[in-house]
């Protein structure tokens, strides 16, 4: 019996369909001792308030203007809607949040969502017009769904293989805004209405912990109408879980 030997030109085609060694795809395991990261996210000071948003469509749906989100702040100074993810954990708990990401009184709900590929995400419209989700990776388009009628729903969990931060517009109504954030492992909590966040089944050890703010500073209009607002904030700290410890660390936005 005589082996065949691959030829150089296969050897190579191999080689360069070998994913990079890099990008280490996230393994879900059993977590062994697993801890918690928790805290809050607060602004320091006294906090602008963002104007409303003028409506230009649709205006006996919608009404005439809508609340800016761009800055949510609660009780004590929590703000809502900012992402905190722990960094570069590539072993951990399985993902497997259910996300809907619902065009409802002609805003988007919720307005800052994160998930980790895999996840499940659809978008809803639970309004009786038409929304146009749009989403995009920087310049790309990630998703572009038109969604005419009421309680229609689109799964776009494929759409989201590639981590990174994607903005979410309506191109029928420029007053509405989200943003989803795809975060390489299921590490990631959005925080809520009282700045509060909590990660859980984290493996015991030194993570890096980021906080993700999509920033809110007025910064004019685009032509469509849409406000603009400054860059996005983020802030990085260093967190150690002890095994089936409480790790607390919080975060400021000024
Ligand atoms: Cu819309």
């Amino acid at each position: 019996m005589r082996l065949s030997v691959p030829s150089a030109g296969v050897l190579l085609g191999l080689l360069l369909l070998a994913p990079p060694v890099a990008a280490a795809a996230y393994e879900a395991v059993a977590v062994v001792d697993g801890g918690v990261v928790q805290g809050a996210l607060r602004f320091a000071g006294t906090p602008p308030r963002p104007e409303p948003i003028p409506v230009n469509k649709n205006r006996d749906v919608c009404g005439d203007r809508a609340p800016s989100e761009a800055l949510v702040v609660g009780p004590e100074g929590g703000v809502r809607g900012g992402v905190v993810l722990l960094e570069r954990v590539t072993r951990g708990k399985k993902g497997g949040a259910d996300v809907i990401l619902d065009n409802h009184g002609c805003l988007f709900v919720g307005h800052v969502t994160a998930v980790a590929p895999g996840d499940r995400v659809r978008v809803k419209n639970s309004d009786a017009i038409l929304h146009n989700t749009h989403g995009f990776l920087g310049k790309p388009t990630v998703f572009n769904l038109a969604l005419p009628t009421r309680d229609q729903m689109i799964d776009i969990t494929r759409r989201l293989t590639k981590p990174g931060v994607i903005r979410v517009l309506c191109d029928a109504h420029p007053h509405m805004s989200a943003w989803i954030v795809v975060h390489d492992s299921p590490y990631v909590a959005v925080t809520d209405a009282r700045g509060a966040f909590r990660i859980g089944d984290v493996p015991p050890g030194t993570w890096k912990v980021t906080m993700w703010h999509a920033g809110f500073r007025p910064k004019g209009r685009d032509k469509d109408g849409r406000p603009l607002y400054d860059e996005p904030r983020t802030v990085t700290k260093a967190v150690t879980v002890a095994p089936k410890g409480t790790a607390s660390v919080d975060f400021e936005l000024r």
